[in-house]
């Protein structure tokens, strides 16, 4: 085997084990890709929970995530975090979350995340909770959010994540998320 067909034969093996680690759930809409879709088991009684995810835009154009919506919210909102006089909160992005072109935009916790509130139900680990996502460009499309431990800090983290009494935190804009 010479140099070239070595390089080659490489390459089309990292190319495989790269679609073997794709996950079959991931989400096209348009130029977006929507993958590691996925949110926490709400502890007793919460009525709000994060909801993470990763888009990315494989085309030309710029498109923006307007609007989000879920039978088991009353309401989603996307947030940012932001510092506001040294202290990080959370707050929603009224114009939409812009998703520029060849750039992959995540959703996890300590950044931007989506605000499910007014829950109808527990989110418990291991459900699977449908969410609408509306884009500007790409227009709308159902995700569905695998649901984690309570504290997880990524997907499929289970009890790695690290567990954070949530019950210590009295408020909403306390939550980290
Ligand atoms: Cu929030």
């Amino acid at each position: 085997m010479n140099k070239l067909s070595r390089i080659l034969a490489l390459a089309a093996l990292s190319a495989l084990a790269f679609v073997a680690l794709g996950r079959a759930d991931d989400v096209k809409a348009g130029d977006l890709v929507i993958t590691q879709a996925w949110s926490r088991a709400t502890p007793g009684g919460a009525k709000v929970a994060g909801g993470y995810l990763t888009i990315e835009n494989k085309g030309s154009a710029p498109d923006k995530l307007v609007g989000v919506s879920a039978e088991i919210a009353g309401k989603i909102e996307v947030h940012e975090m932001a510092m506001d006089n040294g202290v990080m909160k959370m707050r929603p992005l009224d114009k939409g979350l812009a998703i520029e072109p060849g750039k992959t935009v995540k959703l996890a916790p300590g950044g931007y995340h989506l605000m499910m509130q007014e829950l109808k139900g527990p989110l418990k680990q291991g459900d699977r909770v449908p969410v609408t996502l509306q884009f500007e460009k790409a227009g709308k499309v159902t995700i569905t959010l695998d649901v984690q431990a309570v504290g997880a800090q990524a997907p499929g983290g289970g009890e790695h994540g690290g567990h954070m009494d949530m019950k210590k935190m009295p408020d909403h804009s306390g939550m980290k998320m």
